[in-house]
């Protein structure tokens, strides 16, 4: 079936110029500044991409929505604006929710925007027919139909303001076919999107309790193991600058959540990343900035935690802050909190210093971690386990310096120990499976990195298995020429290669391969050049390094097969315990 838009019949007599419901959305999108868009076009919105694209949007055009609504969600974290992926109705929009529940479960400003069935035609099973509010229910912050042409530009603006409002996360604007065919006149167009825009609520003005800014500051002045803990809620507020501020001047260790990580150097000496055990363990007060004491920070409970550890719990959300309890909860934009408390300290100044027993020991059971590793690391293992091309990576990415290159990662063991060795210098730059720890996210990530950061190099380091959710969007990097290079690590499925035990593997299938399992020896770097793309396939330091170096250089879309011994790492990476 073709798309049956058509033009809105133009006034060549006198009849005022109309605009149907299509060219409305990509206006009021257009003048709201919405400036890039993610998604899959087909009946009823590829008139309405095509509109949005006249007007100055780019459209990126993805294979599968679950891919475009994972770069919405991260142009979202990235730059702060939602991000807008764009579906069609029915299946579209099913497959969408894959990235609007990233947005909610990681706080991040979304906005799905899903033609749905004409309206006339609802519950007696039209085309692609589905009750698109109530399925999105779960995942959006807030949802809107226009069920009138002369709704459009309300709707527009009032879904991308409560996206990004409060805690960030996912929204959804619903678009019947029959609305998105109505016309206005020009000029009525143009009233009802200004009327639309002085509609559009003030953010209120955050007022502070300052008895609490003061207890804060009060609390780590006599804390004697203070630690400062960050993450990606502080990432999206912007609040590095005055996290930097904060830590300079107190001398307070901290410690970033995988996602939080570069907002201050991974290098930074007062980075307890690498005494993360001693830090959480024993610390007796902790500063919680912008992140979740969820399963990634151990519910803030023993035995990870001290049970007498006093949280001083920093979020947007006044929710969480009921949620979790704190010590001291305060409610609000994560950069102007840390700026009041850094000045609160400031009025009466003190810093920890080196020599101090507590900054003593974290900096000491830090150096003991890092050169156990880099022992590790220092090592050429072939056939490769992980950290060998990890190291290589790392150097690679480092030897880029600033902008640095933003890193994408998923897989398990790929992941995890990714995480632990390759270094963030710069904030925001790193994107990884997050608070789900979902995947499927690489391709649609990287894609929505270079989009929002074009001066900036795009690498993913992802297991074999987390790379294959996404991979077809391999073309997508190509189509667009985007400078993405993806390095798979290649053990022949998820985790690597089969670790059953002997009484797993019986019964009338136990031929078949194990459910972890890919065709061995897979030549992922034969995919991308399938569509014009550079493929590498690399088993030793040499070799990989020679590819790195040719395809950063080179700042096209490239993908690197990484031969790695599939009995390296462990089954579910640093997860067991899960499993
Ligand atoms: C959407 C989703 N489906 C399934 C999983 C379960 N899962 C966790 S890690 C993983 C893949 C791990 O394999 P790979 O990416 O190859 O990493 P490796 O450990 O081999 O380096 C899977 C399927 C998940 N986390 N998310
Ligand atoms: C050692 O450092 C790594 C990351 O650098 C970290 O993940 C790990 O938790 C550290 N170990 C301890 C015991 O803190
Ligand atoms: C074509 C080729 O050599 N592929 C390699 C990719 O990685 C797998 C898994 O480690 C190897 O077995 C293959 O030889
Ligand atoms: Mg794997």
């Amino acid at each position: 079936m073709a798309d049956t838009n058509t033009e809105a019949p133009n006034s060549h007599n006198s009849h005022p110029p109309t605009i149907d419901g299509n060219v409305l959305v990509a206006k009021a999108l257009s003048r709201a500044g919405v400036d890039r868009m993610f998604g899959v076009v087909g009946i009823p919105v590829t008139s309405l991409a095509n509109r949005a694209v006249a007007l100055g949007v780019r459209f990126i055009a993805f294979h599968n929505e679950q891919s475009a609504g994972y770069a919405a969600s991260a142009y979202g974290f990235l730059t702060g604006r939602p991000g807008i992926l764009l579906t069609v109705s029915g299946p579209g929009c099913v497959h969408g929710l894959a990235g609007l529940s990233n947005a909610a479960v990681n706080g991040w400003p979304m906005v799905m925007i899903s033609g749905s069935c004409d309206q006339s035609d609802f519950g007696r099973g039209d085309f692609q027919e589905l009750d698109q509010i109530a399925a999105v229910k779960p995942f959006s912050k807030f949802s809107a139909k226009a069920t009138d042409i002369k709704e459009i530009p309300n709707c527009v603006f009032q879904v991308l303001d409560h996206a990004s409002s409060g805690r960030p996360g996912g929204c959804y604007l619903d678009f019947p076919t029959d609305v998105l065919h109505q016309t206005v006149t020009e000029s009525e167009a143009e009233k009802l999107i200004l009327d639309a825009e002085n509609q559009r609520q003030q953010e209120v003005i955050e007022k502070f309790d300052n008895s609490e800014i003061e207890k804060a500051v009060s609390l780590l002045r006599h804390a004697e193991r203070p630690l400062i803990v960050f993450g990606k809620g502080a990432a999206i507020a912007r609040a590095e600058n005055p996290l930097k501020k904060l830590v300079d001047c107190t001398g307070i260790p901290f410690l970033p959540t995988p996602m939080g990580k570069g907002l201050l150097p991974d290098t930074h000496e007062l980075a307890a990343t690498a005494a993360r055990s001693l830090a959480i363990g024993k610390c007796d007060v902790a500063l919680v900035v912008g992140a979740r004491l969820n399963w990634l920070l151990h519910f803030g409970e023993p035995p990870k935690w001290s049970k007498d550890v006093k949280f001083i719990l920093v979020d947007i959300s006044k929710d969480e802050i009921e949620l979790r309890k704190p010590y001291v909860g305060l409610v609000g934009h994560a950069t102007k909190i840390v700026e009041m408390i850094t000045k609160g300290i400031k009025d009466d100044p003190f810093c920890l210093g080196k020599t101090h027993p507590w900054v003593e020991a974290i900096c000491k059971k830090s150096k003991e971690n890092v050169s156990k590793m880099e022992a590790q690391l220092a090592k050429d293992v072939v056939p490769f386990n992980f950290l060998t091309p990890m190291r290589i990576i790392r150097d690679a990415i480092l030897g880029m310096g600033s902008p640095a290159p933003i890193l994408v990662s998923e897989g398990a063991n790929t992941m995890d120990i990714g995480r632990a060795v390759l270094v963030q210098m710069e904030p925001r730059t790193r994107l990884d499976a997050g608070t789900w720890g979902t995947m499927g996210v690489g391709l649609g990530y990287c894609i929505a990195a270079a989009v929002a950061s074009p001066d900036r190099l795009v690498v993913a380091v992802e297991g074999d298995s987390g790379f294959g959710f996404s991979a077809m969007e391999v073309e997508t990097l190509v189509r667009y020429q985007l400078p993405v290079v993806v390095i798979v690590f290649n053990n022949g499925g998820v985790y690597g290669g089969d670790r059953r035990s002997s009484e797993e593997i019986t019964g009338p299938y136990k031929d078949d391969p194990a459910p972890t399992s890919f065709v061995p020896g897979a030549s992922y770097h034969l995919l991308i050049e399938a569509f014009g793309g550079k493929g590498y396939l690399v088993g030793t330091p040499d070799e990989l390094k020679s590819a790195l170096a040719e395809s950063f250089t080179a700042r096209k879309p490239a993908v690197i097969n990484v031969t790695i011994d599939p009995y390296a790492g462990s089954e579910s990476g640093r997860m067991q315990h899960k499993n």
